[in-house]
């Protein structure tokens, strides 16, 4: 496509011409793609309230633009490459001929149900192109989807199912992932029993096979009710303001957010991102290795991917079944040319030992990717040597759910990447760095809070049903600014490098979790009185959880009771968020205004209390010593 930047030069052109005419710029952009009815107007904005809106009265229907539009120029080639979690078993294709008749029959198969325009569907299924499908048969007609991933509880389904008002809930029957075989209709069934009222149709795709739970007259087979559709379906016009989607998505405080996105700003950003970010081109096969679950899923695998007309893969599997050569394994066997995973990946790859990368051709690949958490030195350079074999460019993308697509990264082959750095701000992102009281910091060599000035297309809208909490945890902390949540750094050659979090969001293997929500869990063990859940380094993970408890009475059985609250945890959030280590004490270091000093639980956790700073301040400086022995025995 004419807007793909080649070169480093025509990077900095594109760069500045979104600066000084961003309206101008977008609307470039946005000229490569079909809507039903140009815009009226580009943008309006307004950070304080915050109102965003892109392509104002343009009409859209994105599925047109990641299908129709190329049927008759691709129409044979594969869209969707799917690799089974069993190597043994076939990969299974869809062309984009195909891929457009099973949307438009799963688009026929939900009007059936009765999902109109605006309705919220929930997903809850494993790695399946189904999924992928059964999303994009909801943006046809105008629902809404909100996939949950798979991993989470039938507590944390159920808590979304219910803030979204879901009418239906599209699951699978069963779901092999590595040596598990898990029952997801079940999580589906324990979910709607704690009171989703809204659901009327469950929708089951058999995956497995094999006897499960059913309740007539609201579970019904996918291959049922999709099979003898139609394989026309018109594509509902969409405003280009109306919602595509919600990711739910941690903060730092309460549930999970709903995050909004809508459907013509996502989808001139994540295509033209996609393009730039991954240089596809075409017979190219690209392969993001993360799980529709998560945004990087669907910018990256769905929308991205089909926007510009791609091959993407979807991988069911896990990168350690059967061994730790599954993921070279299938970059031979299908020749992947841009391959993008996350630094937690390959940390745990690497630590198995060269031996499962070595003797694999992988000379397809052109492109590697990292997102989800800072890539550490080792493993970039584990990544670019093994991986790699010196010869593919590593771009480390930085972004987030609420940026709908990625805002910081190297072009690869044309802007310089270095370790560690996700460098340059794309065309179209206006960076800086906050001191804490809300001061730009100027020049380079600075440290700050990552924050951006001007909206780009796909940047959040809302967060569902609580406009207000959109408002207070993005755009209140810092009047006229996006305030993204991570700290970051400004070299001194203006690259910048992502910190992490500076408010109470972990990031273990990729997974974002808060840490109020981890102790909320954890709260719901019967003896326990008080936690408090921080972050610490891990070698694999990024980062590990560790929380500290007291409890009502001295436990009778430490080992028993550290299982209960395990199992709470994965009861109440999933088995993602289990505490790696957890340390029993008397009390918490308290400000004497009633506030936990993370900072020094923090700093505890990490190993390191050499410089725990003054803390005869605080209103019970003796549980830190207590603290600081106990730690030592985790
Ligand atoms: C895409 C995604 C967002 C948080 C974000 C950061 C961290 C993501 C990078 C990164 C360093 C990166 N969405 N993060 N990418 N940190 N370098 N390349 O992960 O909403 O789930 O998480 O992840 O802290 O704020 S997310």
């Amino acid at each position: 496509m004419s807007y793909t930047i080649k070169t480093a030069e025509q990077y900095k052109q594109a760069y500045q011409h979104s600066i000084e005419d961003p309206e101008g710029f977008w609307a470039e952009v946005a000229g490569h793609f079909f809507w039903q009815k140009t815009w009226d107007k580009v943008l309006e904005w307004d950070f304080r309230k915050p109102e965003l809106k892109w392509f104002i009265g343009a009409k859209l229907n994105i599925t047109e633009n990641c299908l129709d539009r190329h049927l008759a120029t691709k129409g044979d080639q594969t869209a969707i490459l799917f690799e089974p979690n069993d190597p043994a078993a076939p990969n299974r294709s869809y062309t984009y001929r195909q891929l457009y008749e099973s949307v438009c029959k799963t688009a026929n198969a939900l009007k059936a149900n009765g999902i109109q325009k605006g309705d919220r569907v929930c997903f809850y299924m494993p790695m399946v192109p189904e999924l992928a499908i059964g999303v994009l048969a909801c943006a046809r007609i105008g629902a809404i989807h909100s996939v949950v991933f798979a991993g989470f509880s039938a507590n944390s389904l159920a808590d979304r199912i219910k803030d979204a008002t879901c009418k239906m809930v599209i699951c699978s029957d069963y779901n092999d992932r590595g040596a598990k075989h898990i029952i997801v209709k079940d999580v589906v069934d324990e979910a709607l029993a704690m009171g989703c009222d809204s659901v009327k149709t469950v929708l089951v795709h058999r995956n497995t096979g094999g006897k499960i739970n059913w309740r007539e007259g609201r579970d019904k087979w996918w291959h049922e009710e999709v099979d003898h559709q139609s394989h026309a379906c018109p594509a509902e016009p969409m405003d280009a303001e109306d919602m595509l989607f919600i990711l739910y998505t941690s903060g730092s405080t309460g549930k999970p957010k709903g995050v909004v996105h809508t459907c013509g700003g996502y989808m001139v950003y994540t295509c033209y991102t996609f393009q730039n970010v991954f240089q596809y081109e075409d017979d190219d096969i690209y392969w993001c290795t993360a799980d529709i679950g998560w945004v990087t899923g669907h910018s990256y695998i769905v929308y991205g991917p089909l926007l510009a007309g791609a091959t993407t893969v979807m991988f069911e599997g896990v990168p350690t079944y059967p061994d730790a050569s599954r993921f070279w394994q299938v970059c031979e066997k299908l020749r992947v040319t841009q391959f993008y995973t996350a630094p937690t990946a390959i940390r745990a790859l690497m630590a198995h030992g060269d031996q499962y990368v070595e003797g694999f051709d992988l000379a397809s690949i052109k492109v590697l990717g990292s997102v989800g958490e800072p890539i550490n030195e080792e493993a970039w350079r584990w990544y670019y040597d093994k991986v790699g074999k010196g010869r593919a460019p590593i771009v480390d993308t930085w972004w987030q759910t609420e940026t709908g697509g990625i805002l910081i990264s190297p072009l690869p082959g044309i802007t310089p990447s270095r370790p560690c750095y996700a460098t340059y701000p794309l065309p179209g992102i206006q960076p800086c760095l906050l001191d804490q009281e809300g001061r730009e910091i100027e020049g380079n060599d600075v440290e700050g809070l990552l924050c951006i000035k001007f909206p780009w297309p796909s940047i959040l809208r809302t967060t569902y049903g609580d406009h207000e909490r959109c408002r207070q945890t993005y755009f209140a902390p810092f009047d006229n600014y996006y305030f993204t949540g991570d700290g970051a750094r400004r070299d001194a050659d203006g690259m910048y490098r992502i910190i992490g979090r500076v408010d109470d969001v972990i990031n273990v293997s990729g997974h974002r979790l808060g840490t109020a929500e981890i102790e909320n869990a954890i709260n719901t063990h019967p003896q326990v009185v008080e936690s408090a859940v921080v972050g610490y380094p891990h070698d694999i993970k990024g980062q590990g959880i560790y929380a500290y408890v007291i409890t009502s009475a001295p436990v009778a059985d430490d080992n028993t009771f550290r299982h209960e609250l395990l199992d709470a945890v994965s009861k109440v959030i999933g088995p993602i968020a289990k505490p790696d280590k957890i340390q029993i004490v008397s009390g918490l270091p308290k400000t004497r205004s009633g506030k936990i000093m993370r900072r020094i639980l923090r700093k505890v956790a990490s190993g390191d209390t050499s410089s725990l700073g003054d803390v005869s301040t605080l209103l019970n400086p003796e549980v830190v010593d207590e603290i600081i022995d106990g730690a030592l025995n985790e």
